[in-house]
């Protein structure tokens, strides 16, 4: 089918680490993605990018040229670690400058040893992430050999790549106009459709009149294919500006895995499994009930969560379905046999990934220790609307809302750039594991944020919000000893490890770093209206 993106785990999970080289022209130019008109960023023609496979260890040299006519870009590799190659983590006023247009930067880069899992890559400039550039990025986890001197044999038969996005029709830069008002009251735009691998199919009777748009109605909706004696492994990926996502396959036996860059957690199967938020990657295990296996076709549905929607947008049809083949069917005649499926566990309705614990419990070093040991961090975020600002939505770090300077902070010690107006709090180096540095981010918003820090993976001890309806506060201030964290003891136990974590609205995340992996990482919002509007910091480990 036209969604169907098949990895092969075959083609590196068993070689040697070597050197990949690409060479990447960004273009823009008219597509369809869902049948409606849009102008949107292709690398090589292809929208969304090409998927880049690669095992640990291996290394990356992508030469990007930016043969756009008007703009700067640069591009994120999201959530590798960069160790070593601070300068090539693609952020903007943080570690380059944009790629001039015409001109060209060759990304240069290893995959550490012990990093694995799904990833992807995006343009850190401007508002382009939106408009299409962005693309997957798998590594691999290499085979060793077991004891009869052979490669296990592979868990999955197959394994796909999902990546779901809602979608603006208007252009993101309009978009973002739209948002940096004052009459937007800070309220995020709302999505008009939504992809999955730069495909949707759009309804266009939906169309409102005050948005005209170049509709051409596919005759059916896209689909998928899969093969009914498989086990699956579903790399998916929310490569979105704003919506979280739930998604289903009635059917379908689907355990969520794996979150983020290879973060194995506990295996709970489940109907549903969500909210996926912007950033974000969950694996699913997905294998098929073989009960339902007597029935042809079913569906993938995407359900985007509309907490962050505080306005109705009659475009958008918030929940879609897109169809899905099952071949390779078993006989009537082998299924009647009274065999038991082999696959028949208990199944909840929705599996919550906010409540994803680690599958292996921490290492006992990360127990809580002497104050003196682990470093606390601070943080309240919030959005803005300031008369000195013409009440234009602004994000805020505590006091700063993100300006990049004309150059990037790496390229200058810090005495240059440190004015009080950007906040990059400074963090001793430490090689020690026994060092940690805990972040506390507030969340004072009534809308939840995706915050990823760049450069690390962090273990989330707590993660908590008041009802999303609520009015009330539910921030966490470590430095104030007689308040307990609302939302129940910090987890050192089985801390869930991720590089994007929702922070819920009136709440909070506890993030634990360990400070070993120098440079100036940008944390920011992974909403793109509220990281344009400034909400965004960086951390600098080490260094002058
Ligand atoms: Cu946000």
């Amino acid at each position: 089918g036209p969604l169907d993106r098949v990895l092969h785990p075959e083609d590196h999970i068993y070689r040697k680490p070597r050197t990949h080289h690409y060479n990447w022209t960004i273009s823009s130019s008219v597509r369809r993605p869902d049948g409606v008109a849009k102008l949107v960023y292709l690398i090589n023609g292809h929208y969304p990018g090409p998927t880049i496979e690669a095992r640990a260890g291996d290394k990356l040299e992508i030469n990007v040229h930016n043969g756009l006519a008007e703009e700067g870009l640069a591009m994120h590799w999201h959530g590798l670690h960069m160790r070593g190659r601070n300068a090539y983590d693609g952020a903007i006023g943080f570690t380059q400058c944009p790629i001039p247009i015409g001109g060209n930067f060759t990304y240069k880069f290893e995959i550490a040893d012990d990093q694995w899992g799904t990833f992807w890559y995006h343009s850190h400039a401007q508002t382009q992430r939106a408009d299409g550039l962005y693309g997957g990025l798998v590594v691999h986890k290499p085979a060793h050999n077991g004891a009869d001197g052979r490669p296990p044999k592979p868990k999955y038969d197959e394994e796909r790549l999902i990546l779901v996005n809602d979608l603006y029709h208007r252009p993101a830069a309009d978009v973002l106009a739209w948002y940096m008002r004052a009459v937007s009251n800070s309220m995020e735009p709302v999505p008009d459709s939504l992809l999955i691998n730069g495909v949707g199919s759009y309804n266009c009777s939906l169309a409102m009149p005050a948005y005209p748009i170049d509709c051409v109605q596919k005759p059916v909706r896209p689909g998928m294919r899969f093969d009914s004696q498989k086990r699956y492994r579903l790399r998916v990926v929310n490569t979105g500006s704003l919506a979280g996502f739930t998604m289903s396959v009635p059917g379908a036996n689907m355990t969520a895995v794996e979150v983020d860059g290879g973060n194995k957690i506990s295996p709970t199967p489940a109907a549903s499994v969500g909210i996926l938020h912007p950033g974000q990657r969950v694996d699913l295990s997905l294998s098929w009930d073989e009960s339902f296996s007597r029935i042809r076709t079913t569906d993938l549905e995407i359900a985007l969560d509309q907490d962050a929607f505080f306005y109705p947008n009659p475009a958008l049809d918030p929940t879609q379905t897109f169809p899905i083949h099952l071949t390779n069917l078993p006989s009537a005649a082998s299924m009647g046999n009274g065999s038991t499926p082999s696959d028949s566990v208990p199944i909840v309705p929705y599996f919550d990934l906010s409540t994803a614990k680690s599958l292996h419990p921490a290492s006992p070093e990360l127990s809580p220790l002497e104050p003196s040991t682990t470093k606390t961090m601070v943080l309240y975020t919030t959005t803005l609307m300031l008369a000195h600002q013409n009440n234009v939505p602004m994000g805020y770090m505590n006091h700063t809302s993100w300006r990049s300077s004309s150059s990037p902070l790496i390229s200058s010690p810090r005495w240059f750039w440190e004015n009080g107006t950007q906040l990059v709090p400074y963090i001793p180096y430490s090689s020690s594991s026994n060092d940690f540095m805990d972040i506390v981010i507030n969340n004072l918003d009534d809308s939840g944020h995706p915050f990823h820090l760049h450069g690390y993976d962090f273990d989330v001890l707590g993660a908590w919000g008041v009802d999303s309806h609520s009015k009330a506060w539910g921030s966490y201030n470590p430095f104030d000893i007689h308040v307990a964290p609302p939302g129940g003891p910090l987890n050192y136990q089985n801390p869930v490890r991720r590089d994007t974590v929702f922070v819920p609205h009136h709440g909070y995340a506890v993030i634990r770093i360990r400070p070993n992996n120098p440079g100036i990482w940008m944390l920011h919002c992974h909403l793109l209206w509220h990281q344009s509007a400034g909400m965004a910091m960086g951390l600098q480990v080490g260094g002058d």
